[in-house]
């Protein structure tokens, strides 16, 4: 088994939807487990025009060897309808291998760590979102690189799913002896209005 890193964007569609979308599909496969999944974010185009980005990332333990891992990146890509009509292009669905466990590869069509991966906070924050003393093999400590990437604007991405926070919200109004607020949710955290997504 391997740790491997993914770094997932896009820009195209639902965006927000297809990440989720994509972490539940890789967790389905049976030689990938999904060990943590970052916050979702929004980020300015880095390098690229188009709307602003999603980005998030995964770490997985995986008995695929990397090859097949960027294998399975690409299939599923092609299964969220991605398409290359230029470098940078917008995309439904791009699937980065970040790390490889402690590898590093430097073949024509498969560079680990991702040659990139330093330059951009869209992958730097939510690594280190996940693991704060994350180690890049031949770089060193992750959060070394966060000050160069400061001026790229990243933000995170409430959750869509508002339950956890109707069930907060109540738990507090009760701690104050309060009526619960029904447009969060009621007594029970259940919502009053939209749902989980
Ligand atoms: N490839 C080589 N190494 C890797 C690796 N570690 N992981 C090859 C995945 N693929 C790797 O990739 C082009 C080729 O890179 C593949 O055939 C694979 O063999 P691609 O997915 O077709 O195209 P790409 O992702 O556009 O290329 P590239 O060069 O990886 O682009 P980047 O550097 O990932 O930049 N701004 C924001 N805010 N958020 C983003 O997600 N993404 C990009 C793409 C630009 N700006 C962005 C974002
Ligand atoms: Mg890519």
């Amino acid at each position: 088994m391997t740790v491997a890193w993914l770094g997932l964007g896009a820009n195209l569609g639902d965006a927000r939807q297809t990440l989720k979308d994509a972490v539940v599909c890789l967790a389905q496969q049976h030689t990938i487990t999904v060990l943590a999944k970052s916050s979702l974010y929004r980020t300015a185009p880095i390098d690229a025009g188009g709307d602003d980005y999603y980005n998030c990332v995964v770490k997985l333990d995986t008995t695929l060897p990397v090859r097949h891992l960027l294998a399975l990146c690409h299939r599923v890509e092609s299964h969220f309808g991605r398409e290359r009509p230029f470098r940078n292009a917008p995309r439904t669905l791009d699937l980065d291998i970040l790390l490889y466990g402690d590898h590093v590869i430097e073949e024509p069509d498969l560079i680990v760590p991702h040659p990139r991966l330093i330059e951009r906070a869209f992958a730097l924050v939510p690594l280190i979102e996940l693991d704060p003393d994350l180690i890049i093999p031949q770089h060193g400590r992750a959060d070394a690189f966060l000050t160069a990437v400061a001026d790229q604007r990243i933000e995170k991405v409430k959750p869509l799913c508002q339950c956890l926070a109707g069930l907060a919200a109540a738990e507090a109004d009760t701690a104050r002896g309060a009526a619960p607020d029904v447009a969060a949710g009621d007594s029970n955290g259940k919502m009053k209005r939209g749902g989980c997504r």
